[in-house]
């Protein structure tokens, strides 16, 4: 969450035209914005997305987003915010790799003027996250089971490989730590099993010169 509010600096655009709504049915401009950070995983099958703002009288919301099949996180992304964005002049939006930033004008500071953002695949039921108080709200947009990219030994799915990833699999394995995402991130040898010889092909890897992950 730290490199946030540089992402937003580099990132940060207002749509301007196109829209939809008439641009004085917008919130005002008023410090302490809404902001939500979304991550999306896996590629897109397809089926198009939804998502809604819903903000005391606001109401902005798209059913069918259209993302080709096969198309990356990032273009998801890209494609949702562009949606979104395009429904308010007043809403910012960014995108960084496969996330993306909206921010949101204050509405008055009351509880019931917080707003919600719901977002997720046509015709399914949509994953809603509210950034009380103005806090950012993180949400994790899951499309599973959908040509689903997998950087084998991305153990903490950073999109990278470091030392964390071993870390990340120690923490798995011996204290209770959360799981890797899907099983082919954690199996860094490539023999579909997460087990500590993943974090030992891993230090290998990175400390030593041993092979790339691959083949999970
Ligand atoms: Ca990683
Ligand atoms: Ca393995």
């Amino acid at each position: 969450m730290q490199i946030l509010p540089a992402l937003l600096l580099v990132f940060k655009s207002v749509i301007i035209g196109s829209s939809v709504l008439a641009q004085d049915v917008c919130p005002p401009d008023l410090p302490n914005d809404y902001e939500w950070e979304f991550r999306v995983f896996g590629t897109s099958d397809g089926s198009g997305y939804s998502w809604c703002i819903n903000a005391d009288a606001y109401s902005f919301c798209d059913s069918n987003v259209a993302v080709p099949a096969g198309a990356s996180a990032h273009d998801v992304a890209v494609a949702l915010a562009a949606s979104i964005a395009a429904q308010c002049p007043n809403v910012t939006a960014s995108v960084f790799l496969d996330r993306f930033y909206f921010q949101l004008p204050y509405m008055n500071g009351h509880p019931e003027n917080w707003p919600t953002l719901c977002l997720g695949r046509a015709g399914e039921a949509p994953t809603c996250c509210v950034p009380f108080g103005g806090q950012i709200c993180v949400l994790d947009v899951e499309i599973e089971n959908y040509n689903y990219s997998c950087k084998c030994g991305d153990a903490d799915h950073s999109l990278t490989w470091s030392i964390s990833d071993a870390v990340f699999l120690i923490n798995y394995i011996f204290a209770g730590g959360p799981a890797p995402r899907r099983d082919c991130e954690g199996d860094a040898d490539g023999n579909k099993l997460v087990t500590i010889s993943d974090a030992v092909y891993m230090i290998n890897f990175i400390f030593s010169g041993g092979p790339a992950p691959a083949g999970c």
